[in-house]
């Protein structure tokens, strides 16, 4: 098996203990260094301090590895030219002995592979606005709909097309819940301003219906947990308005496409509003993490 598990995640998974796995684009791609590295060693504290193991994913020299040291995370937050993998980047970079970051996609399969069942990440890709001119659809959507993974996520990013991602999840036949709302979170912000259909108040509704999926089998999709910033959290509403629309006028203006879309349009976020955006995102990903480990523990104490 070309996987590289750490022993600590080995070690869990086969104990059926808790485990959260941690996707690496967010530092490598999402975050400006050093508070990337800051992050990733934050985050991992934050799964340790609720009882759970921490799993962040990434490919090092080729192969794909579940659970880093130290020395790996300062690699992924720090080196020159580390790629953004999507899943079907992984037999390339395996092939070639390449190095790279996770996007969700590629993490949900290389966690799911590793036998973990809980993902915290910031917000999962989606449609992108302007779909039907560029085709911009991310590979997470597709991934999610035949892959057993419960993703905890603030939404999708509000850099999207939200209500169009969120009919693809329907399309898709991806389970979708709110965590403690009824509305879908934004991100950013705490509501995207749509709704969700179903809504989980505790780590062990949502353990529940982990095992009612396993209960029901085939397809092999994941569940969405969507759990919104805090509102005391969230980025200035009228700010991520105004931004944001100048933040997509300077990425069409700039040419940039495919896997740069994201990471231009976050970054740009980030310079534009004096970090704000930056603040909110990590509120939503320190939320999505601790209640990740949470669901995970409800999942192994069943
Ligand atoms: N969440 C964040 N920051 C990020 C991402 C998610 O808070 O940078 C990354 C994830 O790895 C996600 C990717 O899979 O952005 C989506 O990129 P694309 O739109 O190119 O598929
Ligand atoms: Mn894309």
């Amino acid at each position: 098996m070309v996987l590289v598990v750490s022993e600590e995640v080995r070690d869990a998974v086969d104990a059926r203990r808790p485990v959260v796995a941690l996707e690496s684009t967010i530092i490598s791609h999402g975050l400006p260094r050093p508070r990337n590295l800051q992050v990733a060693l934050e985050l991992e504290a934050a799964v340790r301090a609720e009882g759970a193991v921490p799993a962040t994913i990434a490919v090092l020299d080729g192969r794909p590895c579940v659970g880093l040291e130290k020395g790996q995370l300062e690699r992924v937050a720090n080196e020159d030219g580390f790629r953004k993998l999507g899943h079907r980047d992984l037999p390339l970079a395996v092939a070639s002995g390449a190095s790279g970051a996770t996007t969700v996609s590629a993490t949900a399969l290389l966690a799911a592979s590793a036998g973990v069942r809980v993902f915290a990440t910031g917000g999962l890709g989606g449609v992108h606005r302007e779909w039907t001119l560029t085709q911009d659809e991310s590979a997470d959507l597709g991934l999610l709909a035949r892959t057993r993974i419960t993703v905890v996520c603030a939404g999708v990013k509000s850099i999207l097309d939200v209500p169009a991602t969120l009919q693809r999840l329907e399309t898709l036949g991806i389970a979708v819940a709110g965590y403690g709302t009824d509305r879908f979170p934004g991100f950013y912000l705490s509501d995207s301003g749509h709704p969700v259909d179903w809504t989980l108040e505790t780590p062990q509704q949502a353990a529940e219906v982990m095992r009612a999926q396993d209960a029901l089998g085939a397809p092999e999709s994941a569940l969405i947990v969507a759990n919104p910033v805090p509102e005391a959290e969230q980025l200035d509403p009228e700010l991520h308005t105004r931004v944001l629309a100048d933040a997509l006028h300077a990425c069409e203006k700039a040419g940039v496409t495919g896997q740069g879309v994201t990471p231009f349009l976050l970054d740009y976020l980030v310079r534009h509003t004096d970090g704000a955006s930056l603040s909110a995102n990590l509120a939503a990903v320190r939320g999505n993490v601790r209640l990740a480990a949470r669901i995970a523990t409800a999942w192994t104490e069943a």
